[in-house]
């Protein structure tokens, strides 16, 4: 296996960053023992978690009216691999890649998948593309792709689905995660009703080339590219379209894909109640789409959504397992260390839910004692982990500060030198 930051460049940080992280970890271990919590215990759950990696948020996204490139970046799925196993290598926290077809796709799958395993990483579901006309492609997308009204264009989009599938299987993925900007900019411009029964026949075709261990993942948007109403625009229609599919069909939430103020962790908690909460795409927003880092703008929010996920995993036992991905834009940093900041985020939400005490939760619920219950999860929201997660990198070989070792790896500057940009390379697009 490779390591493309230099192995003793980490052990070095590791080294220099211990005395300071065992006294800070020392020091939250006896905190947490008074109130019953077994630190050791978090540290073991940090080291478990896991969030996969959007093979496009390695390259600089951008917004409506420009992209501004950065330096050094990925200009094939090789290269976006070799970023992916930096994030990987130094927080041990993203051992998986969620790809993108056609933009990622390999003249030899196998060939990949090998390239893959050597950085230490294996693929998480892949990601179908229609709300894009691809080059030489027979039928346009302008007016949809499962809900076109051109059965041909239906057919090419099902058709590519099921590529994405057969791609998927060499690849060793496990879910397909369908995402269509299919619907309409203007009142009267499609039939609501027939929109959504052409999106589930299309589906429909779709599942039926789904192997036995799959999940299909769908993932609903509120709006943009349609601007009046998007065919899935919400978690209920996302939800009756996985109950008419079947059981391997779940509902996919992208924190960003709501209307500004949505309760997202009670939609969390409906999904999970009926059995068809899929997984995540991780970021944060402001307004609207903002694809914005995991935790920058409201990490309470992002604390009660894994909240419901410890009360769910508490409730239905192993048997829960809702898959976590980020999906993010970078567009003024380095995607690298918004990645990694993100990944880490991510777990620390998870590590400060799993701080909650749930039979005092409980019990001032009973109680209605309103204010406790309250503060039960301020409590744990308000307690800093990071040494938690800090000791759970130098356990697991990362590093104890990811985005302090890669800079002093220089890795972006190397990058720069070997990439130089090429016109036409894969990129991202403005995703
Ligand atoms: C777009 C969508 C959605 C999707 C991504 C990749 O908004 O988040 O996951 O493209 O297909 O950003
Ligand atoms: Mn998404
Ligand atoms: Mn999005």
């Amino acid at each position: 296996m490779s390591t493309p930051i230099n192995a003793a460049l980490v052990a070095e940080h590791n080294a220099k960053a211990q005395a300071n992280l065992e006294a800070d970890y020392a020091a939250l271990g006896g905190m947490l023992s008074r109130r019953g919590i077994d630190i050791e215990k978090m540290t073991a759950l940090a080291q478990t978690f896991a969030v996969a990696l959007p093979s496009w948020g390695v390259g600089t996204g951008g917004t409506r009216f420009a992209r501004f490139p950065g330096k050094g970046e990925p200009r094939n799925v090789f290269e976006k691999l070799d970023d992916c196993g930096v994030i990987h290598q130094l927080t041990k926290a993203t051992p998986n890649v969620s790809l993108h077809f056609p933009w990622d796709k390999p003249t030899d799958a196998r060939e990949l998948r090998d390239y893959a395993a050597n950085l230490g990483l294996g693929f998480d579901s892949v990601n179908s593309n229609t709300f894009q006309d691809q080059a030489g492609q027979a039928h346009t997308y302008k007016y949809g792709s499962l809900t076109a009204q051109s059965a041909q264009a239906r057919a090419q989009a099902v058709a590519h689905n099921i590529e994405c599938i057969e791609i998927g299987k060499t690849l060793g993925s496990k879910g397909l995660t369908v995402w269509v900007g299919d619907g309409s900019n203007f009142p009267g411009q499609a039939n609501l009703r027939a929109q959504l029964e052409r999106y589930l026949d299309s589906m429909r075709g779709i599942y039926a080339a789904l192997p036995e261990d799959w999940l299909m993942y769908i993932e609903h948007k509120l709006f943009e590219p349609a601007f009046y109403a998007t065919t899935i625009a919400d978690w209920g229609t996302s939800f009756a379209c996985a109950q008419e599919l079947g059981a391997k069909a779940k509902c996919l939430v992208d924190l960003g894909h709501h209307a500004p103020n949505t309760n997202i962790e009670m939609i969390v908690a409906r999904l999970a109640q009926f059995g068809k909460l899929g997984g995540f795409h991780f970021n944060d927003s402001k307004y609207g789409d903002d694809d914005l880092d995991s935790g920058s703008i409201n990490p309470f929010q992002l604390f009660l959504i894994f909240n419901e996920l410890a009360d769910a995993a508490q409730r239905d036992g192993g048997a829960f397992k809702p898959s976590y991905m980020l999906d993010q834009s970078h567009n003024v940093t380095d995607p690298i260390e918004s990645l990694m900041s993100s990944a880490v985020e991510v777990q620390r939400a998870f590590i400060q839910a799993s701080l909650v005490d749930r039979a005092a939760l409980a019990h001032h619920q009973e109680a209605n004692d309103v204010l406790q219950a309250a503060q039960t999860l301020k409590h744990a929201f308000r307690t800093d982990v990071s040494p938690i997660l800090a000791m759970a990198r130098l356990r697991s070989g990362a590093a104890a500060d990811p985005v302090a070792c890669y800079r002093a790896s220089g890795y972006r500057e190397q990058a720069g030198a070997q990439r130089p940009p090429k016109a036409g390379a894969s990129g991202s697009g403005i995703v």
